[in-house]
């Protein structure tokens, strides 16, 4: 029962109903608590991480790693720290995805488990609230006096763990753990003004949901003075000047006088996801401002195809403008992830649809690369070619990966739908059936499709009374052009349409920041069907990224193919892809978990025995979406095709 009334009252918050008097945001997401996944594509997904990727989480944090021993040895003040200082962030992360995970697929045991390690973790707070098991077992003397050493980004995934614990289940231990540090470090910083530059953004973001949670003002005025703190010099002389420069960790300038983006990708990503959220409560231009023009400098000038992000491995993060190379990119599974982050948020705020055009790249892209189709092997990071040396791993040192993508995947319902004022809005094509509220009246909602292999989406609205609302349904921008601005391009003119039918009949529809919107008054079962032309479509990059000169990708709906050369009979690297090439589709219901391929004839290069003559044979080559490559083996890969052969550079 508890579990209940909580479900709704997520629910209502999540449809913005609390916050929509006092704020501009256009668009409140409906929280995966309130959607059911019935997906063809997602469902089987969310199972695989329910089962195989948490219990790979589980037996590394708890088993194979001390991540668990370390909570025991702080609750007793004894033993010595195992691993690396981030590393209880971990295990909060590994908490956040199984509070999802247990929505989906209850398991009394995995929350038994859970349960345990919550004891374990709450026995380790100190009597002040500070909880971080790295200062506890080596100096407590030292904490806070190192902003690198990631306390605060713990205490951020601290916080999001305990609500969506608390969400899943009522049980409001963990998150009542977290509340004492949130208190704790509000006391140490906020109250006292002490300059501090969190080393790694995240609890920013995480702030501002306790403060949606608690409607307590004070996560929100902390999480803006973190923001605060920023591009003040106030990093100098503790960490920067020892270890990297201000930009690295987005602190050369005020959040609000930025313009560009620069340094560590996932930080940057968490920062502004942040700042977005703060914005969205006191509607602050300079945040909004700056951050527009940064997502410009993002997608215009540093973004992957496949919505990576953070080319370089040596910051892991941003290098220069249209510097994309391939096979070295770095676009860190947890770059993806929080790129989704942002452009939810930045959507929330704008009400329009190019975000989650990147928001969806980003999503059946860069950030599913990182999970094998089995659920337990990971990428850390997600090029776009490989020479076959590279595969994903079952686990990593620095083990940020694995439980940011179990985290999205179990929770994929939180970016489907929204609400606003006068309208409902359905942002991604995912079967999943949800209740909206708009005022007084509750618009039930259920969408079948068979996304991302077929256009076809179907969605039954049904209002507990009859009203007038616009639907606002978003026409995906892959129809015209790659992704918005001029990075890349349909390397053939594109001006793709839906169809659109209400109750089958040709809908009434005006278009608006990239939504149809369909005005009416909706009753009971009224039937939209939305039709996506579903074809291969080649990308070329903009000339100044050097390392797809002369070459293409290939694009079918959302998803971004590459070519696999599968136990290395087809070397990929050898594969043109000229002009005039045709391409057929088909679903293969036994390959990769089922995916549909693209077939073409295209010449392969072959080089003669001795090396010294070069030859090319016609031979079909079957192309596979680009997030199912690494599943068969350690095979070559690419993704931009050359178009012919005096222009080959494969190693870049
Ligand atoms: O520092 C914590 C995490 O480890 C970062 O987000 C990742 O990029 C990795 O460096
Ligand atoms: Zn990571």
């Amino acid at each position: 029962m508890k579990n209940k009334i909580f479900i709704t009252s997520v629910f209502l918050l999540a449809s913005g109903f609390v916050l929509a008097q006092n704020s501009l945001q256009k668009i409140y997401p409906v929280s995966y608590a309130g959607v059911t996944i019935t997906d063809a594509f997602w469902k089987p997904k969310m199972e695989t991480v329910a089962t195989a990727t948490i219990d790979a989480c589980v037996n590394y944090t708890q088993n194979k790693t001390g991540r668990i021993r370390n909570f025991e040895k702080a609750a007793k003040h004894s033993g010595k720290h195992e691993g690396i200082y981030y590393d209880d962030s971990d295990v909060y992360k590994a908490i956040e995805a199984i509070a999802y995970a247990l929505k989906n697929h209850p398991d009394a045991s995995l929350e038994k488990n859970t349960d345990e390690w919550i004891d374990k973790i709450a026995a380790a707070q100190l009597p002040d609230g500070y909880l971080n098991t790295y200062y506890e077992l080596t100096d407590i003397n030292k904490r806070w006096t190192d902003m690198e050493k990631h306390e605060d980004y713990c205490a951020g995934h601290l916080i999001e763990a305990g609500i969506a614990y608390y969400n899943t289940t009522g049980k409001d231990k963990l998150l009542n753990t977290a509340i004492r540090f949130a208190d704790h470090i509000d006391s140490v910083f906020r109250k006292q003004n002490r300059p501090w530059v969190s080393g790694h953004q995240e609890i920013e973001l995480a702030l501002m949901k306790l403060y949606h949670h608690t409607k307590n003002k004070k996560y929100l005025e902390l999480s803006d003075w973190f923001l605060a703190q920023r591009g003040r010099g106030n990093g100098k002389g503790v960490i920067w000047d020892q270890w990297k420069d201000p930009d690295y960790c987005q602190d050369g300038l005020p959040v609000k006088d930025q313009r560009k983006i620069t340094g560590h990708a996932v930080r940057a990503m968490y920062l502004y996801t942040g700042a977005a959220d703060v914005a969205a409560v006191t509607n602050d231009a300079g945040y909004i401002t700056a951050m527009d023009s940064i997502w410009h400098d993002v997608v215009f000038r540093h973004m992957y195809i496949t919505g990576g992000i953070g080319a370089q491995g040596k910051n892991e993060g941003f290098g220069h403008p249209y510097d994309l190379p391939n096979e070295s990119a770095y676009c860190e599974t947890c770059a993806s992830v929080g790129m989704v982050f942002w452009n939810q948020r930045m959507n929330m705020l704008s009400g329009n649809a190019q975000y989650i055009d990147v928001l969806e790249r980003s999503l059946y892209n860069g950030a599913l690369d990182g999970l094998s189709l089995s659920g337990d092997r990971f990428f850390y990071g997600n090029p776009l070619a490989s020479n076959g040396g590279y595969g994903r791993s079952e686990w990593f040192g620095t083990a940020c990966c694995p439980s940011n993508i179990a985290r999205l995947v179990s929770s994929v319902g939180n970016y489907i739908y929204g609400s606003s004022a006068n309208a409902v809005w359905v942002n991604l094509f995912i079967g999943s059936n949800t209740v909206v509220q708009q005022g007084k009246n509750k618009i039930a909602l259920a969408m079948e499709t068979g996304y991302p292999w077929t256009g076809n989406i179907k969605l039954t609205v049904s209002p507990a009374k009859k009203s007038l609302f616009e639907l606002r349904l978003r026409v995906p921008g892959w129809l015209t052009t790659p992704v918005p601005g001029n990075l890349y391009h349909y390397a053939d003119q594109q001006n793709d349409q839906p169809t659109l039918m209400v109750n089958g009949e040709k809908a009434d529809y005006t278009i608006d920041n990239g939504y149809a919107v369909i005005k009416r008054n909706w009753k009971k079962g009224d039937i939209v069907t939305m039709g996506l032309p579903m074809k291969v479509r080649k990308i070329a990059g903009n000339p100044q990224i050097k390392q797809n000169t002369n070459r293409v990708a290939l694009q079918y709906g959302p998803l971004i193919y590459c070519i696999e050369g599968e136990k290395n009979i087809l070397q990929s690297g050898n594969i043109m892809l000229p002009e005039n090439t045709t391409f057929e589709t088909a679903y293969e219901p036994s390959l990769l978990g089922g995916v549909n391929v693209i077939r073409f004839d295209a010449p392969v290069i072959k080089v003669a025995n001795d090396g010294l003559s070069v030859s090319t044979s016609k031979q079909t080559i079957t192309a596979i979406p680009y997030f199912t490559w690494n599943n068969r083996g350690t095979n070559d890969m690419q993704v931009w095709l050359p178009v012919r052969i005096q222009k080959i550079r494969i190693n870049e």
